[in-house]
């Protein structure tokens, strides 16, 4: 089984170098949803794991003065500022964490990368094919000098996550056939949920499929070791038009009484074929009634299978086809053990993580890999592919490829 990932064996020969390079200074742009959740991956990864370089939480930026001041102090930034051209020319920043909607990641993560800052990007890496093409092309500038840069890919450092990899990489599977990965909620059931900026294809790229069809996208290829090669696909509107934002609380807001086109997919439908030939089947959708939160992915082998669901976070269901006929069947995994990736720094054995563990995990690597001086996972080349990916269902969507009529 690969031992990556596991704090404890990767902290030894990087301690040396973080006394002499001094801490981390972060300048995190954006103080959203992922801003709430970044900040709390800097804040407390730095108090669990033994980090080779200590990040100081600088500067958080933001357009709107008062906002930003209110997100500095709730989060523990020691500063806010409005102008994030300014912020990143400064000599007292080492890492630009980029938490805006898409449409500013490629121009705000090229500027961070030529001026020398070690970039982390939410995902979508960006709105476009041709913008993620121009971010690693920088990326891969930058590295020659040193510079690294990730994806925020978050779902890939959730350990039961992390282990089914590791379980797939170990061959516990054996040769993968199939998989099946969607990614359900259900918030924008109500007509009247405001129209935000992930319903506008000018800010957000894509709905469903960008925000989290892509998730999707990654942990399949991450879990299975292999990437989508192939897709047809198919997404739609369900809500056309929605009531202009007031104030926004989350990932929605008040509503207006002025009503405003939404201009993403609402769902998004795709199968597609890995590298191995392997069939995958994708679904995102933010109508699925009921799912609030559930990002499954389920990977059969010719030895056995693995069900991962965020939903249940600590767990992961194993189907072992080796075994005796009469004791086959799912058994549950509890991922809580010291030996389970990430485990160890947390709590005693047996005792649970949630969402946010992922964002201190995040960081944990991240870190890691600048002091380390390797590249850090997933790549903007990773992010890029994933962007690929995206275009090409909305391009087989717009072609009705899909479609065969049945009579
Ligand atoms: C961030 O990683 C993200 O994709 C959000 O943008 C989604 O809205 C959230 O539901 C899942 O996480």
């Amino acid at each position: 089984m690969t031992d990556t990932l596991r704090p404890d064996a990767e902290l030894a020969p990087v301690a040396e170098i973080a006394e002499a390079e001094g801490p981390l200074r972060v300048a995190m742009i954006g103080h959203g949803f992922m801003g709430a959740a970044h900040s709390q991956g800097w804040r407390v990864a730095p108090r669990f794991f033994d980090l080779a370089r200590e990040p100081e939480m600088t500067v958080v930026v933001g357009r709107n003065a008062a906002a930003v001041e209110h997100a500095a102090r709730k989060w523990g930034w020691a500063e806010a500022a409005t102008d994030w051209r300014d912020v990143i020319a400064r000599d007292d920043i080492d890492v630009v964490d980029v938490v805006t909607p898409g449409d500013t990641h490629a121009e705000i993560a090229i500027a961070a990368l030529e001026a020398g800052k070690h970039v982390l990007c939410e995902k979508p890496l960006a709105n476009t094919v041709a913008e993620a093409e121009a971010m690693t092309e920088a990326a891969t500038q930058a590295a020659e000098r040193g510079i690294r840069s990730m994806v925020g890919f978050t779902y890939r450092r959730v350990p039961a996550a992390t282990f089914a990899r590791d379980l797939v990489a170990a061959g516990r599977i054996g040769e993968i056939r199939q998989v099946r990965a969607e990614y359900l909620q259900d918030w924008l059931m109500d007509a009247d949920a405001p129209l935000t900026w992930r319903m506008q294809k000018d800010r957000a790229g894509s709905g469903a499929l960008g925000d989290i069809g892509a998730h999707a996208v990654d942990l399949t290829e991450y879990i299975t070791g292999q990437k989508v090669t192939t897709v047809s696909g198919i997404i739609e509107t369900i809500v056309p038009e929605r009531p202009l934002l007031g104030e926004s609380v989350g990932l929605s807001g008040t509503a207006s009484t002025e009503r405003g086109a939404v201009t993403v997919d609402d769902i998004a439908l795709f199968t597609g074929r890995l590298d191995s030939g392997a069939l995958a089947s994708f679904e995102a959708t933010r109508f699925r009634t009921g799912r609030k939160n559930a990002l499954r992915i389920e990977v059969a082998g010719s030895l056995g299978a693995i069900s991962f669901d965020l939903e249940r976070l600590n767990e992961l269901d194993f189907y072992d086809a080796t075994l005796p006929e009469t004791e086959l069947g799912f058994r549950r995994i509890l991922v809580t053990e010291h030996d389970h990736p990430y485990l160890s720094p947390w709590w005693p054995t047996g005792h649970m993580l949630g969402y946010e563990h992922g964002f201190s995990h995040q960081v944990y690597d991240f870190v890691t890999a600048i002091v380390a001086g390797t590249q850090p996972l997933p790549s903007f080349d990773d992010g890029l592919h994933v962007q690929r990916v995206l275009d090409a269902v909305e391009r087989s969507s717009a072609a009705g490829s899909m479609w065969t009529p049945t009579d």
